[in-house]
């Protein structure tokens, strides 16, 4: 091999790399009238997160349902932090989600903001019944010893509540979603935080309130997939448009 030519391979390698380095690898897209829907209920900072038209869950209790891909879609955030998103299965390791939720279109924008409102990824399926947790790390994007905050105020820094979850159904294809909101700054009001819970708002498809009476096992889901790859190959791309 000459020369040139290992190095148009080198050039080649290197390009491609770096692309799969920036895109993610299941990047989704929310459907526009629902991003519309979710995000009409933050935003104005500031505003505390709560609407009487969704019904409050417990976030210390989200399970994936059993069936469904579990999908995250990043709504917006009101935070001059850069947070970072992540989430544990079962009680495990925590994996990263979104390494910087800041967007160029966001209630607070950042010039160099890493996001674009009502995309996501897929987090895929789980074996079995999981519990599934999420937290963010506050600026950690920034700061990587900034403060964890999940769903229970018991293990938060300042032992207060950090998660609001939301669920809402969608009528038009017959779908639960579970609205999330972080609060990421540390404290009461008294002691300088706004407790908004705007600061990272995403929505997620495939979970729910308690566990799923059934789940079934790797090998049946196996084969329901394959039945019904018609019907989510047409649900996602409705869920695309
Ligand atoms: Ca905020
Ligand atoms: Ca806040």
């Amino acid at each position: 091999m000459n020369r040139a030519f290992v190095a148009s391979l080198v050039a080649a390698s290197a390009a491609s790399v770096c692309l799969a380095a920036t895109e993610p690898a299941h990047a989704i897209t929310l459907r526009q009238d629902l991003w519309s829907t979710f995000n009409s209920k933050v935003n104005v900072e500031g505003n505390f997160l709560n609407d009487s038209a969704l019904t409050l869950l417990n976030p210390q209790s989200l399970f994936w349902n059993g069936v469904d891909p579990v999908d995250v879609f990043f709504i917006n955030e009101g935070a001059s932090y850069r947070n970072q998103l992540f989430y544990s299965a079962n009680g495990g390791s925590s994996t990263l989600i979104f390494n910087d939720v800041s967007s160029t279109q966001s209630i607070l924008p950042e010039k160099d903001g890493a996001l674009t409102l009502g995309t996501g990824v897929s987090l895929g399926s789980f074996s079995g019944p999981t519990q599934l947790d999420f937290m963010i790390k506050a600026n950690g994007f920034k700061n990587a010893s900034g403060h964890i905050y999940g769903a229970n105020p018991a293990n938060n820094p300042d032992r207060l509540e950090h998660l609001l979850a939301f669920e809402y159904f969608d009528t038009v294809e017959q779908q639960k979603y579970v609205l999330l909101a972080f609060e990421d700054l540390f404290g009461t009001q008294q002691q300088g935080s706004d407790r908004d819970f705007n600061d990272v708002v995403f929505v997620v498809r495939g979970i729910q309130e308690g566990a799923p009476s059934a789940v079934p096992e790797p090998s049946v889901l196996l084969g329901m997939l394959v039945v019904g790859g018609g019907a989510l190959t047409l649900r996602r791309r409705v869920a695309a448009s």
